[in-house]
């Protein structure tokens, strides 16, 4: 039987040195439903302040934008519910837009057309199913000018220069007078970070978890889960938020046919969710090549709506 994309990336990860295990597997239909309990702790304050940002600032970010009809486009756009705040005020404004959101389930854009269909019945809804490189092709041909969104934090998963790496990427699907709109998890106290993602109630444990079980489900694999502890840590110089699972023991686990060995207190590293400052987002912005930026940043300064023009 061939290997799997997955197969192939969990075996490489577990026989490096350090393992590492990457956070893109977390969301099967399980590790999904443990992130939405994650958006609900409340240690987990990156949802609420994108949304005070969406909900009372979503008129700055508007005056910013074109003055005409254009397309808003959004990565990796989920079900929506955060995005229609922005959208509503973006019809409230009278813009003639039409909202295209990307994303690689089929089945989460139904949920999200229907949701806006329901909230925002005047909207145009055009959703298209796919991984980004080929769903940012077919909107590079389109005539009206974009914005597009990655909200949620999530360039933070991407590590070092992989954000950089994204970001012009995306860069080479837009024209001139495109807006970028990034939502960002600021460099703010480290214990208000390290406690979102090191809560008591274990739920980011449980989500890490998740992924061993995933592979145990998936890749006929042996993990005792009860061997792991969960671990988080963040470094205020480089803004890198990481997670860990620790090998309570030296033991061996059967992964897809193979032996893999831990040591005692052997790390399996598991994410990286990086914290910026507005200063580090302006370099970013300067490197990837776009003319303008511009902040908009909740009442507490821990995340930043970002805007980059082309
Ligand atoms: C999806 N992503 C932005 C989340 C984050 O904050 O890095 C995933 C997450 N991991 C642990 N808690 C939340």
């Amino acid at each position: 039987m061939t290997q799997t994309n997955f197969e192939k990336d969990i075996l490489n990860g577990l026989q490096s040195n350090p393992k590492r295990l990457f956070s893109k597997y977390f969301y099967d239909e399980k590790g999904s439903a443990i992130f939405q309990e994650i958006m609900h702790m409340p240690e987990y304050y990156l949802p609420g302040c994108e949304t005070e940002i969406l909900r009372l600032r979503a008129k700055d970010i508007i005056r910013e934008l074109p003055s005409k009809g254009y397309d808003v486009v959004e990565l990796g756009a989920g079900d929506g519910t955060k995005t229609a705040l922005f959208l509503d005020a973006l019809l409230r404004e009278k813009k003639n837009i039409t909202y295209i959101p990307l994303d690689i389930s089929p089945d989460i854009l139904s949920v999200n057309e229907q949701f806006m269909r329901q909230k925002l019945p005047e909207l145009a809804v055009k959703p298209i199913a796919g991984d980004y490189f080929d769903t940012l092709k077919s909107i590079k041909e389109r005539d009206k000018p974009k914005v597009i969104l990655f909200l949620g934090s999530n360039i933070g998963n991407f590590e070092g220069e992989k954000a950089l790496d994204f970001i012009q990427f995306v860069k080479t699907f837009m024209s001139k007078g495109d807006y970028f709109m990034l939502g960002v998890d600021l460099k703010k106290h480290p214990r208000t970070i390290l406690s979102a993602y090191d809560d008591p109630a274990g739920i980011t444990k449980k989500f890490n978890i998740n992924l061993l079980e995933r592979i145990n489900r998936e890749l006929n694999a042996d993990f005792d889960t009860a061997g792991f502890d969960h671990y988080a840590s963040y470094d205020p110089l480089s803004g890198a938020t990481k997670s860990f699972l620790i090998s309570n023991m030296a033991q061996k686990v059967q992964v897809a046919g193979q032996t893999i060995g831990f040591h005692a207190f052997e790390p399996i590293h598991m994410e990286v969710s990086q914290k910026y400052s507005l200063e580090d987002l302006d370099q970013i912005r300067f490197k990837a090549g776009f003319s303008t930026d511009h902040h908009f940043t909740d009442s507490k300064s821990y995340f930043s709506i970002s805007l980059f023009e082309v």
